[in-house]
């Protein structure tokens, strides 16, 4: 008899890395091959929506800071990744934990048990997941039960798994246990054969890694439910074919300012969820309920039978930095609410609308704004197109001079209220208002487009944007190093719910200069020059830029 030897904690987590690699592998392909649940997203997604909002804000901050300092792309979609990653990451942590105690439990007891406690281990995994995939409750095309199973199935596969790592680690194959060897010639070649034992492992977790990627890549369906798109529906975007209503206006965007209409592909997103839900338009209705004459339900049809509003929109982010990419320009069609109201029959003593989404985002309307307002309205369009699964299919909310967070994106359903609440955003210590604050972007210092203008003077354009909200923008002003504030010219905006792009041509002189801009209001409100972080209320502050000629 020999006696028995503990793999050591370095195998038990390097086993429980494999196999958690596996686990992710197999759990990625059945998502995209099946809409099978994707738990480590889920997991993610579940502990943004109950994390303190100072620790979201923290670690969104912190995201957005990065991929600003480091360049790493447009902040939204580079965002998605490192939420993507980090779950993914987070996930194989925690399995290489849950691995390594069981390594640990199963050594105090000298060995025994180590598969029946694997799978109890899976099966703790197992149910916490479930838990999870019910609280989120994300519209998927696999049901509720299949969900179970599956995560039943793979917890419990990944959980013995282990067991029997852990097992065949303290058994090796390679010497007969009866054998008369000496102590020290066994574990030389106990040590040899856990090592290619691992190495073999390790071999098995690349190929279902790469077959997982590979499968779920070439098959993935994005683990969609079936999307209808209306039939004989607009193929191409609205802005493909129709020039913008202030094309004829003298002021010419100096060269490098962005897009003055955002092409949908770079439109910002920004949302609660790894992967955006997608919704079966097929089955789709707007609940409206609470304090009404009677609930009742609206489909995308009856909509399209009201009168059909399209209104040029800046949406911005509240956590978009000055001069920060979270925020876009495009043509929002839907349906006023004010015209919608009646047709509701809210009761006399309704005040607010809750509206709730399939993310379980929601967000709180007081009728006074739409009663007030007949801009708020119902949007299933962006750019002539029905909203992309991203951006809130089928329906989403606008409402005039509010940052993002209160404007909620695939609307379930309208519950009429007699009391404010906190919204989603709201409850998690961001701004009751969220008011869009005057902001001004120096885009471009187009050296190399200079002009000579009447006198022989070199023309440097500099141009860029500048929004507050629905207030339009009455002023904005360059200043180039100590020098006295300039006015810049502005261009005619889409609507009076965009940005203006704006142009000053700036006298050259070589060097190394600072430029500044600032900006007023429609109202006659100058932008706030103190700089303000973006929690709670938007980030404030004067935006610089420092070039050398
Ligand atoms: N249902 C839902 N709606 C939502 C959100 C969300 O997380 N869930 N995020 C809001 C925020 S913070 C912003 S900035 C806008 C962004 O809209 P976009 O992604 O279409 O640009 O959506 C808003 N609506
Ligand atoms: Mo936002």
């Amino acid at each position: 008899m020999r006696s028995f030897r503990s793999p050591g904690l370095s195998a038990g987590i390097l086993a429980a890395a494999f196999l958690t690699i596996c686990l992710i592998a197999v759990l990625y392909a059945a998502w995209k091959v099946a809409g099978l649940p994707f738990v480590p997203y889920e997991v993610f997604d579940w502990q943004a929506r109950v994390l303190p909002g100072s620790v979201i804000e923290f670690g969104i901050g912190t995201m957005v800071t990065i991929i600003r300092a480091l360049k790493l792309g447009p902040t939204s979609t580079t965002a998605k990744v490192g939420e993507q990653t980090m779950a993914i990451l987070g996930f194989l942590f925690a399995g290489v934990v849950a691995g390594a105690i069981l390594f640990l439990l199963v050594r105090s007891r000298h060995g025994r048990g180590a598969v029946a406690q694997g799978v109890v281990l899976g099966a703790i995994a197992a149910v916490a997941s479930i838990l999870v995939n019910r609280v989120l409750a994300a519209p998927s095309s696999s049901s509720p039960a299949a969900g179970a199973a599956w995560i039943l199935a793979a917890f419990l596969a990944w959980g013995g798994g282990l067991g029997r790592v852990h097992r065949r680690l303290v058994a090796p194959r390679a010497s007969d246990p009866d054998a008369e060897i000496g102590l020290a010639e066994l574990a030389s070649v106990e040590r040899t054969d856990r090592r290619s034992f691992l190495i073999r492992l390790g071999g098995a977790t690349a190929a279902i890694t790469v077959a997982g990627a590979v499968v779920g890549k070439l098959v993935g369906r994005e683990h969609a439910a079936p999307v209808i798109v209306g039939a004989g529906g607009p193929a191409e975007p609205w802005s493909a074919s129709n020039a913008l209503p202030n094309a004829d206006d003298p002021v010419v965007p100096a060269p490098g300012t962005r897009p003055e209409f955002t092409p949908l592909s770079r439109h910002y997103r920004i949302d609660i969820n790894t992967v955006p839900p997608s919704v079966d338009l097929a089955k789709w209705k707007l609940e409206v309920r609470g304090l009404v004459e009677s609930p009742f339900s609206l489909t995308l049809e009856d909509l399209s039978r009201y009168e059909q509003v399209h209104q040029f929109v800046t949406l911005s982010c509240i956590s978009n930095p000055v001069g920060g990419d979270l925020i876009g320009t495009t043509r929002w069609s839907g349906v006023s609410l004010q015209k919608l109201l009646p047709g509701f029959k809210p009761k006399p003593q309704a005040t607010h609308m809750k509206i709730r989404c399939t993310d379980g985002f929601y967000e709180i309307v007081p009728l006074g704004t739409v009663r007030a307002d007949d801009r708020v309205m119902l949007v299933h369009s962006w750019d002539g197109l029905p909203l992309a699964r991203e951006h809130g299919a089928p329906l989403r909310i606008y409402i005039p001079d509010l940052h993002g967070m209160k404007q909620p994106k695939w609307i379930e359903s309208i519950e009429f209220t007699d009391r404010w609440e906190p919204g989603y955003w709201v409850e998690r210590g961001w701004d009751k208002t969220a008011r869009m604050k005057a902001t001004s972007v120096i885009d471009t210092v187009a050296v190399d487009m200079t002009i000579i203008n009447a006198d022989r003077r070199s023309l440097v354009p500099v141009g860029g944007i500048a929004h507050a909200g629905a207030r339009g923008i009455s002023k904005v002003e360059v200043r180039v190093d100590d020098g006295p504030w300039q006015a810049a010219k502005i261009r005619a905006p889409l609507s009076a719910l965009t940005w203006v792009l704006w142009r000053y041509d700036w006298p050259f002189e070589p060097g190394k200069h600072t430029f500044t801009v600032r900006c007023v209001d429609g109202l006659g409100a100058a932008q706030i020059e103190e700089r303000a972080p973006v929690a709670p209320s938007g980030a404030s502050g004067l935006f610089r830029k420092t070039e050398m000629f």
